[in-house]
């Protein structure tokens, strides 16, 4: 067992640009208390540390890599290519082309090596998907992310008697 607080997901994005998208990645982990450290580093421009924290990374504890980057977004393939944990791929839109560019960079991987790739700007869905990874060895945050899905339930339900009541009051 990994030692208290230790950090069980990686938050890499290749600037800090991106964090405006990646913080909501945060947001959720720290909402269902799990362990996290954030990085700025890029495919591209610090290509030696990209490939060292791929290699260390499940060394150090961490347990689901989140990899966030625009424009030719290699980053969440350049991690997968050198470490054994699940890379999940949040395509950003950072470019003139809106996101499509990066979706297509983090998602097309070679068979053998992949990268579970979110919707552009999806990092919420990806913080969602690693806490669910982490859950199914952990009953207490499957627990708790039962309790999360009930409460999106109640949400809909309470929006929807809202509409009903304006439309039809
Ligand atoms: C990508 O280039 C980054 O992930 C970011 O989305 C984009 C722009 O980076 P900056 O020029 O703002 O540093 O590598």
């Amino acid at each position: 067992m990994p030692e208290e607080g230790t950090p069980l997901v990686g938050i890499v994005m290749g600037s800090d640009s991106d964090l405006p998208v990646m913080r909501k990645a945060a947001d959720i982990l720290k909402s269902f208390d799990v362990p996290f450290e954030i990085r700025v580093m890029s495919a591209h421009r610090t290509p030696e540390a990209a490939h060292e924290y791929a290699t260390t990374a499940h060394e150090r504890g961490l347990k689901v890599l989140i990899a966030g980057a625009g424009v030719a977004a290699h980053l969440g393939g350049v991690l997968a290519a050198s470490t054994p944990l699940p890379v999940l791929g949040v395509p950003i839109n950072s470019g003139a082309l809106q996101g499509l560019d990066a979706l297509l960079a983090t998602v097309q991987m070679p068979s053998g090596i992949p990268v579970g790739t979110l919707a552009i700007d999806g990092s919420k869905n990806a913080a969602l998907l690693a806490v669910q990874i982490l859950a199914t060895s952990d009953d207490a945050l499957r627990d708790r992310f039962i309790a999360y899905k009930k409460a999106m339930v109640e949400q809909v339900e309470a929006k929807n008697a809202r509409v009903q009541a304006e439309m039809f009051g």
